[in-house]
């Protein structure tokens, strides 16, 4: 790594440029996209032979079990679909290493007095939103270090800002719309600490649509200060963009410990005050893990826990973990239940009294809904879990300790419910927390417990644990 960016800097410095244009567009082969991604972010050699009896390049089998590591796929060194879709993932171009979270020290800055200044705009916001953009992403690593920034108009800063498309004379070219987006390099002379942005991106202010300017220069400013990329998917240094409600944003713990590590804790801070804590990524070995809703999804087991959800595919081992809003900006997080309706082909979420649906990954239009479309009784306010028997196409909704049974197909609320949850999973005493049915068997979860019944006589027949289905 250090190499890598002497070298950068060095070629820099004698003004020489070499041009390698890096694409990873749809339409590129299978075989290319991985070269590029590889040449370009996990150091394989750029004039790497061609093996043509493997039909890959040499070496590219080590970089591909490094890059799989790095993302916590199935380590094959083979470029199955999992890993082209990483690798066609909108991403910052900054190489990523494993297990470092820092450049080990080598590159920060000896001062807590910084300067930038934007040297150009983007014509997708006005000049307001990219100053604020710029001025809010700095203050989000001020906030927890000694670091301040000021801003200058003329003259070299520290940290130069500016929008480029292809190549932009410092040997890393952008690519066009998607792949690359930006990149920094680390706290050194010259070009250290200066951020590039791909102007060919359509950049945002506040809306989810196109790449948030805001979080695409705050991942950046990351670099710019001497932050590596993370392994953490709930990360702001986590090499991929994820959108996330810039409105409530707050620096992950994985993000604050590591800049903390290099430059300590912000002096200004009054250790009186409350302050928010940084949110932690969950972890699905955490024994005391206490799931928010599980759910399938057209044959995926999708498990909810606060601003993520792990999905895992039964025949494959890989269980990948995701911020909600990531996918579905709309969707809150810390939601309260989920199931599948394969009546309709359809995934319910549920929060409080409103319910969104989606469609194999789809958000449905014309959601959310009240929760009244299952026809409850009003005074329920919130779900506990659902659970879909679809033996019986019957929606089970767990509030409090007592069940509801809405029949899908007749549209109505089934008779003599509600009933105690006791009276129909027997053995079940604690607060439901999740349900699903799954391979005949129905899966209640009570706090870090998963109870697993019969689907056809609810018999208990064993008390399980998270682990059972995330595996660690
Ligand atoms: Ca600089
Ligand atoms: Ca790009
Ligand atoms: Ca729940
Ligand atoms: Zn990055
Ligand atoms: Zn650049």
């Amino acid at each position: 790594m250090k190499s890598y960016y002497k070298l950068c800097v060095l070629i820099a410095l004698a003004g020489s440029v070499y041009t390698s244009p890096i694409a990873l567009h749809a339409g590129e082969d299978r075989e290319s996209i991985a070269e590029s991604y590889l040449t370009q972010l996990y150091g394989l050699p750029k004039q790497a032979s061609f093996d043509a009896e493997k039909r890959v390049m040499s070496g590219m089998s080590l970089r591909l079990k490094e890059m799989q590591q790095f993302f916590k796929l199935k380590v094959t060194g083979k470029l199955d679909e999992e890993t082209l879709d990483v690798m066609k993932k909108p991403r910052c171009g900054v190489p990523d290493v494993a297990a470092y979270s820092t450049f080990q020290g080598d590159y920060k800055w000896k001062k807590h007095a910084l300067t930038y200044r934007i040297e150009n705009y983007t014509p997708d916001m006005s000049v307001a939103e990219v100053d604020d953009s710029i001025k809010r992403a700095l203050q989000v690593w001020a906030d927890v270090t000694p670091l301040r920034f000021t801003r200058i108009y003329r003259g070299t800063a520290d940290i130069m800002i500016s929008f480029a498309v292809r190549d932009h004379r410092d040997g890393y070219p952008f690519d066009g719309p998607d792949g690359f987006l930006a990149h920094a390099f680390p706290p050194y002379e010259g070009f250290g600490g200066d951020a590039h942005f791909d102007d060919d991106e359509t950049f945002s202010y506040k809306a989810p649509q196109g790449y948030n300017l805001f979080l695409v220069a705050a991942h950046e400013f990351g670099h710019s200060l001497g932050l590596e990329h993370s392994q953490d998917p709930g990360a702001l240094m986590y090499p991929t963009y994820v959108y996330r409600d810039i409105d409530t944003f707050a620096l992950p713990h994985d993000d604050v410990s590591g800049i903390q590590s290099l430059y300590g804790p912000n002096p200004d801070v009054n250790p009186e005050d409350p302050k928010p804590t940084p949110p932690v990524t969950p972890n699905k070995c955490d024994p005391k893990l206490v799931l928010d809703a599980v759910t399938m999804l057209r044959g995926e087991l999708m498990f909810f826990k606060s601003s993520f959800f792990w999905r895992s595919y039964p025949l494959s081992a890989t269980v990948e973990q995701h911020l909600i809003k990531g996918f579905w900006p709309e969707i809150p997080d810390h939601i309260d239940a989920a199931f599948e309706s394969p009546l309709d082909d359809k995934v319910f979420i549920i929060k409080g009294e409103k319910v969104w649906a989606l469609y194999g990954y789809d958000m449905v239009l014309g959601y959310p809904k009240s929760i009244s479309i299952f026809h409850l009784p009003r005074k329920v306010k919130k779900i506990d879990a659902v659970l879909y028997d679809e033996t019986s196409y019957k929606i089970l909704f767990f509030v409090n300790n007592q069940i509801y049974s809405y029949n899908e197909e007749q549209r109505k609320l089934e008779k003599g419910y509600p009933k105690p949850v006791e009276e129909v999973f027997s053995g079940m005493t604690g607060k439901v927390t999740a349900a699903f049915q799954y391979k005949g068997f129905n899966y209640i979860f009570s706090g870090p417990n998963m109870f697993e019944f019969g689907a056809h006589n609810n018999k208990l027949l064993r008390v399980l644990n998270n682990n059972y289905f995330l595996p660690c």
